[in-house]
């Protein structure tokens, strides 16, 4: 109560005075610290309220458990969905300051690679909106996403050290502690006239809670997301100190921080290191037996009933071995028996995939785990002993060879395909088997996964599978980086109901042809384009014509994300324009493309193509006779942050994944939120992204998902374009410099045999340019561009993230909301 007697003004001082001795004579950091300190204390009224309800009511909980949540940055967004706006802006403009300029100050939370850790986040951000009850179970990484800079067009990669000037926006619980532990050896022991399982681990740490609160929009809610930092169990080893070994307790501090010390920077790829099993073993202990004490303190040993009060949504495969160790605590600390801890484990927990590319699910060695968790690959082996036998009986139509080979092929465990003395765990046939349902992220994408990943697994089981297609929360992705917007929406629509209610969007499309309206809507993009060309200017040096078509392609590097394509067609338009006479010039439509993106450190064709896009850049941006009309920019560093500034000011996106690569895609949702016209392949959430805009707004393009096997085996036989070949031959010949640097790309591409290509470019690069020209003819008809503009947003509603949180709370969590009073 306190705090809200304290105007905020004089809060702000005092936190600055009390926290960290400042009198006067504020910086904007300083004035980023004061503010953030004094809103945390709001947030934690709320976060506390919200907790006593809940622990009254014990409703049943969600818990998100994922190995990443891409936060970026919580200052704006906790004062805006606190409703605390106007006291705070008032507050920093009586200090002389600006709130925008103020929030500037935060670094990012960047405990994310991309998609997949962004997605966490806004299922948060919807979960507390919605009133759920539930939490985010997480990895307190102190380092996140690493740091991109360019050295001479190429990428470096320097650490992102965040917690060094604290951090306001967490809660470290010292009463909240649990200890995991690795390796050491398993024994049966006889106790009574039972026998019981005893692991002994070589390893302990101890995982320490730190709550990072999460305001709901709003609500009164303040939900939870709860990460765990890795630490010795001693806090010194006094014992070892005493005997004069220093370096022995020290040993012990590092080998324990060093499981929560990084976020590995693989997107897609996953990469089999053994730190990388300890980090999804480390949180998923932590967070069952932090979850089993809450519940056993209010239902003791009543454990039947833990399906009616916790479920568990694993997002991707880095967190399954949640099914073993639900398992082992059931079984061998609660001391249940096998049957009945399989029926609550399987009720328990859900799987959500989110990759289609076979190499990309997780597997590991069956020594690396028998090693690390040798009471885990005990019970994994025994989950399959049982799950294989029971298949047997289950396939007893199909003829003894089929079936044994069916057998082998659904089998949690098997054989390395490339090394056949290695066997395998493979993570998600452990998921799926051990979960209730099982669901992709978009409707192409579910279905990819019920067709090919896990056809066998549908056959059998197909009331199992769902789809859940992804969204994105529209207050940061809309309401809060796009104010302007905002307010025109609100004012046309005459609510701000939509913030809550995105289907209310659809009340824009009476207005989309209406050209005062359209002017209105010009005049907030043009201002939010004045932006990112003030940031193009602040990075590059560089004025860009703001009147240019602003081209955006934001997203980490990959090869099957093809900003090879998009480069490629950059340099097809520049040889264009110089081709051009300067009246022929003037009527070109004029560009502003931007690329930005990391690459994983080790993916060095992905750095490749970074040092592409900075190479073509030097030269077209600096050619006196086109500069003009097309310029090219690599944008370091991109993260959320940096997406909150480009995606309100971009007008064309670009979405242009191999069809049947893209499991969904969610940055297409956030351009499309704000009024920016895609140009993609018939991919992911693309389709229903065309679907609820018009097909005929997006420009869409290239093969088609079913096509694709068939392309591939055809591939030596694909003749390709001649401009395609020409663009082939200038990147060889040193147009770009770097000759021998760009040569392992062009071979990528351009040599017809199977196998190579693999992502198709060549065979959409025709219609590719096709699309891109519709694109120049449509954005000279400005009321044309404008209203298909306005129709994205009108037609955006479909992918609020609360949406996506609704079908998963109503078909697979079966949570419902319960909100504390205000
Ligand atoms: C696994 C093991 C070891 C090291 C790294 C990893 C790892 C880490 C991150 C594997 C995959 C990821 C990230 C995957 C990801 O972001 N996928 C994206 O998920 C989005 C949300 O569903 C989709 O929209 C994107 O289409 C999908 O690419």
């Amino acid at each position: 109560e306190s705090t809200a007697l304290v105007p905020a003004p004089v809060d702000i001082a005092n936190k600055l005075r009390y926290l960290f001795g400042r009198n006067g004579d504020y910086t904007v950091a300083d004035a980023y610290q004061g503010t953030s300190w004094s809103v945390r204390e709001k947030l934690i009224d709320s976060f506390n309220k919200t907790h006593e309800h809940w622990k009254k009511e014990d409703p049943k909980f969600i818990y998100y458990l994922s190995a990443e949540f891409l936060m970026g940055r919580s200052l704006i967004n906790t004062v805006y969905n606190l409703g605390l706006e106007g006291e705070y802006a008032e507050a920093l403009n009586q200090l002389g300051y600006e709130m925008e300029k103020v929030a500037d100050a935060e670094r990012d939370a960047a405990l994310g690679n991309g998609g997949l850790g962004r997605l966490a986040a806004c299922f948060l951000d919807s979960i507390a909106t919605l009133d759920l009850p539930g939490w985010g179970y997480g990895i307190r990484y102190k380092y996140g996403m690493f740091k991109q800079a360019l050295k001479n067009g190429y990428q470096v990669e320097l650490p992102d050290i965040w917690l060094t000037k604290g951090n306001p926006w967490e809660l470290r619980r010292d009463d909240v502690k649990f200890e995991v532990g690795f390796g050491g050896r398993v024994e049966r022991r006889k106790q009574g006239n039972k026998e019981v399982t005893v692991w002994t681990p070589s390893e302990k740490v101890v995982a320490q809670a730190y709550d990072n609160p999460i305001p709901g929009f709003n609500t009164p809610t303040t939900s939870n997301l709860r990460l765990w930092d890795a630490v010795p169990l001693t806090e010194f080893d006094l014992s070892a100190f005493n005997a004069g070994d220093y370096d022995r307790a020290m040993l012990e501090r590092e080998r324990a921080e060093g499981i929560s010390a990084v976020l590995y920077p693989n997107d897609s790829t996953p990469e089999g290191k053994e730190l990388r099993l300890k980090q999804q073993y480390f949180f998923v202990c932590a967070s069952l037996q932090d979850v089993l004490s809450r519940f056993k303190a209010v239902h003791g040993n009543n454990f039947d009933l833990l399906p009616e009060k916790a479920c568990f949504q694993l997002n991707d495969t880095h967190p399954t071995i949640a099914v073993a160790e639900l398992m082992r605590l059931l079984l061998d600390v609660e001391g249940l028996d096998w049957d009945q801890v399989w029926t609550i484990t399987t009720k328990c927990l859900n799987y959500t995939n989110h990759t289609v590319m076979p190499e990309a699910l997780e597997k590991w060695p069956v020594k690396v785990m028998a090693k690390m968790l040798p009471r885990h690959m005990e019970i994994i082996e025994v989950i399959n002993e049982g799950w294989t036998k029971w298949l047997g009986g289950h396939l007893n139509d199909l003829a003894p060879e089929e079936r044994t080979k069916r057998i082998a092929a659904m089998s949690i465990i098997h054989e390395n395909p490339w090394n056949k003395e290695e066997m395998l765990v493979n993570m998600a046939y452990l998921a799926v088997v051990g979960s209730s349902a099982v669901n992709g992220v978009a409707a192409i994408h579910s279905n990819i996964v019920k067709d090919e990943i896990f056809n066998d697994f549908y056959q059998i089981f197909p009331s199992k599978f769902q789809n859940k297609t992804n969204g994105v929360t529209p207050r940061r992705w809309l309401a809060w980086c796009n104010p302007e917007l905002a307010s025109l929406i609100t004012g046309t629509l005459g609510t701000s109901e939509w913030i809550n209610d995105t289907e209310k969007l659809a009340g824009l499309r009476a207005y989309a042809s209406d050209k005062a309206f359209q002017a209105k809507w010009a005049a907030v993009k043009k201002a939010k384009k004045a932006k990112l060309a003030e940031l193009i200017k602040k990075v590059h040096g560089d004025e860009v014509n703001q009147n240019a078509l602003f081209d955006i392609q934001i997203k980490r590097i990959h090869e099957y994300k093809r900003q090879y394509l998009n480069v490629l067609s950059i340099i097809w338009r520049y040889k264009q324009l110089k081709k051009m006479s300067p009246e022929e010039r003037k009527k070109a439509v004029a560009r502003v493309c931007v690329i930005g993106g990391k690459a994983a450190s080790a993916y060095d064709m992905a750095k490749r193509i970074i040092r592409l896009v900075t190479a073509v850049g030097d030269v077209i941006n600096k050619d006196p006779e086109t500069k003009e009309y097309l310029r090219l920019y690599f944008l370091p560093d991109y993260n959320v942050s940096l997406a909150e500034t480009i995606i309100p000011a971009a007008e064309l996106s670009q979405h242009i994944s191999t069809a049947g690569t893209e499991a969904s895609g969610t940055s297409n949702m956030k351009f499309q939120m704000n009024g920016c016209l895609i140009i993609g392949t018939w991919d992911g959430a693309n389709i229903e992204i065309a679907e609820e805009t018009g097909i005929d707004n997006v420009f869409v393009f290239g093969v088609r998902a079913e096509e694709i096997t068939q392309l591939r085996k055809e591939r030596k036989n694909f003749k390709t374009d001649p401009r395609w070949d020409e663009l082939m031959r200038d990147i060889e010949g040193g147009m770009f410099g770097d000759k021998d640097y760009f040569k392992p790309l062009v071979d990528s591409v351009n040599n017809m045999k199977v196998g190579n290509d693999w992502f198709l470019l060549a065979n959409d690069f025709a219609s590719y340019l096709k699309a891109q020209e519709d694109v120049d003819a449509c954005y000279k008809d400005q009321s044309e561009w404008l209203r298909r503009s306005i129709m994205y947003t009108a037609g955006s509603g479909k992918f609020s993230s609360d949406r996506t949180i609704r079908e998963y709370a109503e078909d697979i969590w079966h949570v419902t909301p319960s909100r504390p009073t205000a």
